[in-house]
């Protein structure tokens, strides 16, 4: 059961059904469940409008520059993606997908918070409450559950577009339902998305499956980079890696390709937790975390200036040395196990 308040759900409804212009929002440097959650809204809510122009919607991130990640930018609504410096000035309804806080929102989110009234749709455990109605289900394993509940609320009914969307936020988040959060309900959810008829094995491949020959160069040297921390996380064990931006450059890699290394370098049985260090194109260090239940890297992210939940969380790091990131999560991890 949806631990979201009726009131809340009528009162972002009501504000969403009468709004001339709404401004969907993913977090910065989007994930499948961020874009495809607030799309997925998006589409549907441009389905229901018919041949007019009433509402004016339009799905962003504030990033800048803007690009959509590669595995996403086959994901229908095309029309409706409009880069951040570039959004409609003053929409009557903001609503956020995905983002646990409003430094999230990136550039946008001085727009968001001036917004008469700004939604926040989110799944984080570390939610901050920054949205003037949260709807916020940290029992969901993905926004994208809580997104389609808003579009049934909406009385809008899910097409196959719409399905992609949310389907594509459910896989990212679920790690393709194999991750703890994952229910029934989430796998009754998957099976009415696809009784929508969504190509699911061709979302899957580009999502998880397809990425240019250079990645796998870079893939191999980050692995042989890995280190095994056996006595870090309480002696839990840290398995970690590093890759810069030097790394990707041969190829000119997209800093977002580098994502799913973390997914690889996690497999290691000998750690709880895995992280790995990545140099964007500014220099600046993200960091992104891994447990496989007994740390609450949730935690250490948020302590560290980020966040996310037990499982899976990030943060931005503000020292632009490896050696300083990892003896700072280092010692952020050893409060963060609960035996
Ligand atoms: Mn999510």
């Amino acid at each position: 059961m949806s631990p979201i308040a009726s009131s809340d759900w009528d009162q972002a409804v009501d504000a969403i059904q009468s709004a001339h212009s709404i401004l969907l929002l993913g977090h910065v440097s989007p994930d499948g469940d961020a874009l495809g959650s607030a799309m997925g809204v998006g589409l549907a809510l441009a389905a229901q409008r018919g041949d007019g122009q009433v509402p004016r919607i339009e799905v962003s991130f504030g990033d800048d520059p803007f690009v959509v990640p590669a595995n996403l930018s086959w994901m229908p609504g095309e029309q409706l993606l409009v880069p951040a410096t570039e959004v409609s000035p003053n929409p009557d309804v903001v609503v956020t997908f995905d983002a646990s806080s409003s430094d999230r929102l990136g550039l946008l989110r001085p727009l968001a918070e001036k917004a008469p009234l700004l939604v926040a749709v989110d799944h984080h455990r570390s939610y901050d409450g920054f949205g003037q109605v949260s709807l916020v289900d940290t029992t969901a394993p993905a926004t994208a559950v809580v997104a389609r509940e808003l579009i049934s609320r909406l009385g809008i009914d899910v097409d196959a577009d719409a399905a992609a969307c949310l389907y594509t936020g459910l896989i990212t988040d679920t790690g393709s339902f194999r991750y703890a959060g994952t229910t029934p309900q989430t796998h009754a959810l998957a099976a009415e998305l696809l009784e929508t008829g969504i190509a699911f094995d061709e979302i899957a491949r580009a999502v998880f499956d397809a990425v240019p020959f250079g990645y796998l160069g870079v893939l191999g040297t980050a692995l042989g980079r890995c280190q095994l921390e056996p006595e870090a996380a309480a002696g839990y064990g840290l398995v970690w890696t590093a890759v810069m931006a030097a790394d990707r450059a041969p190829d000119d890699l997209p800093f977002d390709l580098v994502e799913p290394i973390i997914d690889v370098v996690r497999k290691a049985s000998e750690a709880e937790v895995a992280m790995v260090v990545k140099e964007d194109d500014l220099g600046d260090l993200r960091v992104s975390l891994r447990s496989k239940g007994v740390a609450d890297v949730g935690a250490v992210a948020t302590a560290l200036g980020g966040g996310g939940h037990r499982y899976a969380a990030g943060f931005t790091s503000a020292s632009r040395e490896v050696a300083e990131v990892v003896s700072a999560v280092r010692h952020a991890l050893d409060t963060a196990v609960d035996d």
